[in-house]
């Protein structure tokens, strides 16, 4: 109950910040980055994500911060258009089921886009399987609507869900997100494995770009590689880090 008042001001008292994880190709060049929300409330510790942003869902919260979020995302993208290696880089952000419900999310993230004047096909909302269960016809006309602006989407955590895949094809996605629980064990369990390149294999006979996370070894990195995987994210190639830090060390290489 004290998180939830402390949840209630920390978008006033500017308590959010914004970490970003880099995305990886099959060279390790990057392509892109997600953008990871963390708390710091007053005089207190670091919240994870996964103590707040349940309670930010139950009590409605999610929804401003949401759209802060979005925000800042825009901004970043704006920003990024004046450095060469920046731009390159599309930026993909979190968007909760409760968020994407609200009856006016195509144009918050419209007027965001147009508040910072970014440029749409840079930003790639990511959406998890539990939106895909009811009211199929509203999420899909959503995501239409976005799509026509440019706006790609990813399905975050695959596999983790009750999303068949015969579901899958209702919707205009153009990339998957293996979640990380899968690609731990591959070189040491070959279920996993198996899962693993069924994954790949489904993606990109549906024509939809696989994301693998959760990478962390060299082994797992090459497997996946050898499997068909284009996309990587995981600690190898870098933690989430404060936006303001990625962008410096960016900086740095150019
Ligand atoms: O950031 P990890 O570093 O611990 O993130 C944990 C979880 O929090 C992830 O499942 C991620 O989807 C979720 N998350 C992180 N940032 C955001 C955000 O900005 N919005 C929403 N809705 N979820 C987020
Ligand atoms: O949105 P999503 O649930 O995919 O959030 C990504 C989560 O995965 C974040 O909590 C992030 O900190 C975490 N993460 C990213 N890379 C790795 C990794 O290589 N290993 C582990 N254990 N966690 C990771
Ligand atoms: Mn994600
Ligand atoms: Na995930």
């Amino acid at each position: 109950a004290r998180l939830e008042a402390g949840l209630r001001h920390a978008l006033v008292r500017d308590e959010f910040v914004l970490h970003a994880q880099p995305l990886v190709d099959r060279d390790s060049g990057l392509v892109g980055a997600e953008l990871l929300l963390r708390w710091l409330p007053d005089g207190l510790q670091l919240v994870p994500p996964d103590d707040f942003i349940p309670l930010a869902e139950e009590s409605g919260l999610i929804v401003p911060i949401g759209l802060w979020v979005l925000d800042q995302a825009c901004a970043t993208l704006r920003r990024w258009d004046d450095d060469p290696r920046l731009r390159e880089l599309y930026l993909a952000v979190n968007v909760s089921a409760r968020q994407f419900r609200q009856p006016d999310f195509v144009d918050q993230v419209c007027a965001a886009l147009a508040r910072h004047g970014a440029d749409p096909r840079r930003l790639k909302l990511e959406l998890t399987e539990s939106l895909l269960l009811d009211k199929v016809d509203e999420v899909v006309f959503k995501m239409r609507a976005l799509r026509l602006l440019g706006v790609r989407f990813s399905l975050d955590d695959f596999g983790t869900g009750y999303a068949s895949l015969s579901y899958l094809k209702k919707f205009p996605f153009d990339q998957l997100k293996v979640d990380r629980s899968f690609v731990r064990d591959i070189m040491s369990d070959p279920d996993d494995a198996a899962i693993i390149r069924a994954i790949i294999a489904m993606g990109r006979s549906l024509r939809l770009s696989v994301v693998a996370e959760g990478v962390e070894t060299e082994g797992q990195y090459a497997y996946l590689i050898e499997h068909g995987c284009t996309l990587f994210q995981g600690y190898m190639f870098g933690r989430p880090q404060a936006l303001s830090q990625f962008e410096a060390m960016l900086d740095g290489c150019s």
